[in-house]
């Protein structure tokens, strides 16, 4: 069985980082182990979350796993807490990294234009050398548009986002990955580019009006998953924007649904045969 180590913050109530990726990723069939970066109550777009920073319990834990002898086919990273923090993620990649690891890399940061509250522009700064360091990277355009200094646009054409992936390329990783992009009015997905096959791809499908908190997790963790269960990178982002999509209409259908995040475990059935 392929093992996954996801470096993520526990928020204990909101369905987002780990709370998603744990359960995503064992339903794709592989192990998943956590590294918690913070215990948080809740995500950070509920007021007055409490906050527990580990920063002092990453090195003890990853040097017990060292000790142990663990290996990791994946390291998969999410919303971190501090600009520090990402340097200590920065080591536990070179330490645990072999040839076949592979480093997947979510800046978690921002969106709709906006950075979340607890960042600023030296954090930004920090991901950009993490994403350096991935084999693969998956910003939204806000995120890209932070680290790559372009100006946030909400509408765009092609050239914008083809700069983009040229400038997300030019900081190093193999494969850089757009979220949430629009080439056709009605339409949502992803734009990748390929730099060691010098490609593009793009997915598209009907966009639906609804933005929930958490959907940049589930892609993510769906992606991991998948890319673990042999997907080509193309594939796997397709089957992630087909699944957070799927999971965002059924989440449309509950009269109950929580405001703060979707409803994942009514589709996981679903995830685990889509081909
Ligand atoms: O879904 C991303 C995320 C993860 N973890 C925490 C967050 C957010 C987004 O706001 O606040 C704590």
């Amino acid at each position: 069985m392929k093992r996954v180590l996801t470096i993520q913050d526990i928020s204990c109530l909101g369905k987002c980082s780990i709370t998603i990726a744990l359960p995503v990723i064992s339903a794709l069939g592989s192990e998943t182990v956590i590294l918690p970066t913070a215990v948080l109550s809740t995500h950070t777009m509920f007021k007055n979350f409490t906050c527990k920073d580990l920063s002092d319990q990453i090195e003890p834990i990853t040097r017990h796993w060292k000790d142990e002898g663990v290996t990791f086919d994946a390291i998969y990273t999410g919303y971190l807490g501090t600009a520090e923090q990402i340097e200590q993620v920065k080591d536990i990649i070179n330490t645990f990294r072999t040839p076949e690891t592979l480093v997947f890399i979510d800046p978690v940061m921002a969106d709709n234009g906006k950075l979340y509250p607890a960042f600023d522009m030296n954090y930004v700064e920090r991901n950009k050398t993490l994403c350096g360091i991935a084999d693969i990277i998956v910003p939204n355009i806000t995120e890209a548009a932070l680290m790559t200094g372009m100006e946030y646009r909400e509408e765009y054409d092609e050239d914008y986002i083809k700069e983009m992936l040229s400038r997300l390329n030019d900081l190093g990783a193999k494969v850089s990955v757009l979220t949430g992009v629009c080439r056709e009015s009605g339409m949502t997905g992803v734009m990748g580019y390929d730099s060691t096959a010098d490609r593009y791809f793009t997915y598209q499908r009907k966009r639906i009006d609804a933005a929930y908190h958490g959907t940049g997790d589930l892609f993510s963790s769906t992606c991991v998953g998948e890319l673990l269960r042999g997907k080509c990178w193309q594939e796997a982002m397709r089957i992630a924007a087909e699944y957070t999509a799927i999971t965002i209409d059924e989440t449309l259908k509950n009269p109950k649904k929580p405001w703060y995040g979707v409803d994942f475990e009514a589709t996981i059935p679903q995830l685990i045969s889509m081909k």
